[in-house]
């Protein structure tokens, strides 16, 4: 048996993946001590057993959503979420309620916010390549869209099944999940969608990821947190493609993001004060949904820049 001893960042991210711990490790896999979360890890390399030790400080999931009554009905005006260590948690939630209280679609009447202590070890990915289209007008930008797609077997039904629900006048909170052949859509309740939750930007590496963008002339949060869940809707097996359309009237960038595209920005996606769009995933005949909805929901992931 070798020594433990601290890896290298790449080692562990393979590991984090989801490399197979050896038999008799397993109870020492994570377990929470006054230090945070501890994890004893192992991987086999060359035939031989490695462990790894280490300590993972405690990360807080903030989720934050706004909304306005209308005639009895609560109607979405903006979400945000992240995963945060301890001490950045007072300085997020001002953020969080300054952008909830300053967005385009109007003011919001109740805003809610969720803080969540993770006792589960976030798995780390890396993020899709960032591309940029320029595209000139909403018709040429969803003619774009329609080849790129085809391109991915995507069929002509299950683009216009898309395109559908982001016109409709209904402005969902979360994403809805359709089927890439078919005109079937397959979350629970329509009205609300399927939200993407519990994400972040691995902090080793967030001022790479900074640096990036910057380099890019995107250097925001919207980029950022789009970019972010684009990354891990993508990284499911079962996730052909995403398309989202801003529903902020003022944002008209939107993307499409799969595997083999990476972050497809696309520029002139709708026209200025249209308060139309959404957030929609084509996926696989036969996927599991109930598995998939729990990982887009539950499962905690850290997008991690180092090897950008
Ligand atoms: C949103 O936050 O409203 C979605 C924005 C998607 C596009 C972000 C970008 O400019 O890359």
């Amino acid at each position: 048996m070798v020594s433990p001893s601290i890896d290298s960042g790449q080692a562990c991210r393979t590991i984090i993946a989801g490399t197979a711990y050896p038999t008799g490790l397993g109870i020492f896999k994570n377990f929470i001590s006054g230090f945070g979360l501890i994890q004893a890890k192992s991987i086999f390399q060359e035939n031989q057993v490695k462990y790894y030790w280490r300590v993972v400080v405690e990360m807080w999931n903030i989720r934050m959503r706004a909304s306005q009554n209308i005639e009895s009905q609560e109607i979405h005006i903006s979400g945000a979420e992240g995963i945060f260590e301890e001490n950045e948690l007072s300085k997020m939630l001002g953020i969080y309620l300054k952008r909830a209280l300053n967005h385009s679609r109007g003011k919001p009447d109740k805003i809610y916010f969720t803080i969540e202590n993770f006792k589960q070890i976030p798995i780390k990915i890396s993020p899709l390549i960032i591309k940029n289209l320029i595209c000139n007008s909403p018709k040429e930008a969803r003619e774009l869209i329609t080849e790129r797609l085809l391109n991915l077997n995507i069929t002509k039904d299950a683009i216009l099944h898309a395109f559908s629900i982001i016109d409709s006048n209904k402005t969902m909170r979360g994403a809805a999940i359709i089927s890439a052949t078919k005109v079937l859509r397959f979350d629970p309740n329509i009205e609300r969608g399927i939200r993407v939750s519990r994400l972040g930007i691995d902090r080793e590496s967030d001022r790479k990821f900074n640096r990036i963008l910057k380099r890019l002339k995107i250097n925001n949060s919207r980029v950022k947190e789009a970019l972010t869940l684009a990354s891990k809707v993508a990284y499911h097996v079962d996730v052909k493609a995403e398309l989202c359309i801003s529903d902020d009237p003022d944002y008209t960038t939107g993307y499409i993001a799969s595997k083999e595209l990476g972050y497809l920005r696309i520029a002139n996606i709708k026209n200025s004060g249209d308060r139309k769009g959404g957030r929609i995933f084509f996926i696989n005949e036969g996927a599991d949904i109930f598995e998939l909805i729990n990982y887009l929901e539950k499962m905690p992931v850290l997008v991690n820049f180092e090897n950008y």
